[in-house]
């Protein structure tokens, strides 16, 4: 596979400093060098930087940076849109926002080729605000809603080709706003909670939901959020929730999507390594990164999803 790395130092959907710091820590933890090591060809296009623009006003007084967003998703589009023609996109972030763009550009690429695309949001939290309902103002917590074509992102380009909410499937969930609540509900978004994963492991559902991917031929964006992981396991996120996924669910996952063969794109988000613990945080994303690419102990027949 060819990787295409791209630096999203998005710092601005959220209001605790550090995550500008992102992209640089992935580099410094090995992300390439990890890659190579699979046999993977690396290019790493250097850091995504948006020209600065004025302020805009929002009827929401709560919403700050909205300007500033707006902008990362623009370049971001074209920076994925345009690494989606050429390779495997990597998306080093960066917060959480920087998905509005990420997948904007994903899906460009999915309707020029003529596929649907399908999205897998690893997260303790849904992200299904919209400016006119985030309580936060953190735009972080809004890109599954700008995904599914959700209104009240007039101040943003159309999500082009938006994804139906039947193809988003999300794990790791125990942190759920009321606002987010109400507009899932109606939803055919297929919410994994952590309850689900109690009841039923987080292998069959995923197995499931690869499973739709493939009988439709579709291209399949991975959005992984530090905070998807327990904390005590990667403290390095500005909003830890206890009760996330162990070190083994979370290689299981990629394990499972490396053997199903159908990711295409990627996300990195929410690390803030400022608030890490000597880079080990850091270095579990990349440990992730690696078992999705194809690292494994023991070899296994593909397909055995
Ligand atoms: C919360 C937190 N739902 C908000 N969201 C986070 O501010 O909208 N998403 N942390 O990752
Ligand atoms: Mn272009
Ligand atoms: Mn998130
Ligand atoms: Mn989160």
């Amino acid at each position: 596979t060819h990787c295409i790395l791209i630096g999203a130092p998005v710092d601005s959907g959220q209001k605790r400093a550090g995550c500008l710091m992102g992209p640089a820590a992935y580099r410094v933890a090995g992300l390439a060098q990890t890659l190579a090591t699979l046999g993977h060809g690396v290019e790493d296009r250097g850091d995504v930087s948006p020209a600065p623009r004025d302020p805009i006003p929002h009827a929401n007084p709560a919403v700050h940076h909205l300007a500033e967003t707006i902008g990362w998703t623009e370049a971001l589009s074209e920076a994925g849109s345009d690494a989606m023609a050429n390779g495997f996109p990597i998306f080093m972030g960066g917060d959480h926002s920087l998905s509005l763009g990420s997948v904007a550009g994903v899906a460009r690429h999915a309707a020029r080729v003529g596929r649907p695309l399908f999205v897998l949001w690893l997260d303790a939290h849904t992200d299904f605000h919209t400016p006119e309902s985030t309580q936060s103002g953190n735009l972080h917590g809004t890109p599954v809603a700008y995904i599914a074509g959700r209104p009240g992102f007039d101040d943003f380009p159309p999500f082009p080709a938006p994804v139906p909410p039947a193809n988003i499937c999300m794990f790791g969930i125990r942190s759920v706003d009321e606002a987010e609540h109400s507009a899932l509900m109606p939803e055919e978004v297929e919410i994994n909670d952590m309850r689900v994963l109690d009841e039923r492991g987080i292998g069959a559902p995923l197995r499931e939901f690869l499973a739709r991917v493939e009988a439709e031929n579709g291209l399949l964006h991975v959005s992984l959020d530090v905070d998807f992981l327990d904390p005590t396991i990667a403290p390095a996120v500005g909003t830890t929730v206890p009760g996330g996924t162990t070190f083994r669910e979370a290689h299981l996952v990629m394990e499972l999507l490396h053997e199903s063969g159908l990711v295409t794109s990627l996300d990195l988000v929410e690390l803030n390594p400022f608030l890490d613990d000597r880079g080990r945080t850091a270095r579990l994303m990349v440990d992730l990164v690696g078992s999705l690419m194809g690292r494994k102990v023991f070899d296994r027949p593909t397909r055995s999803f």
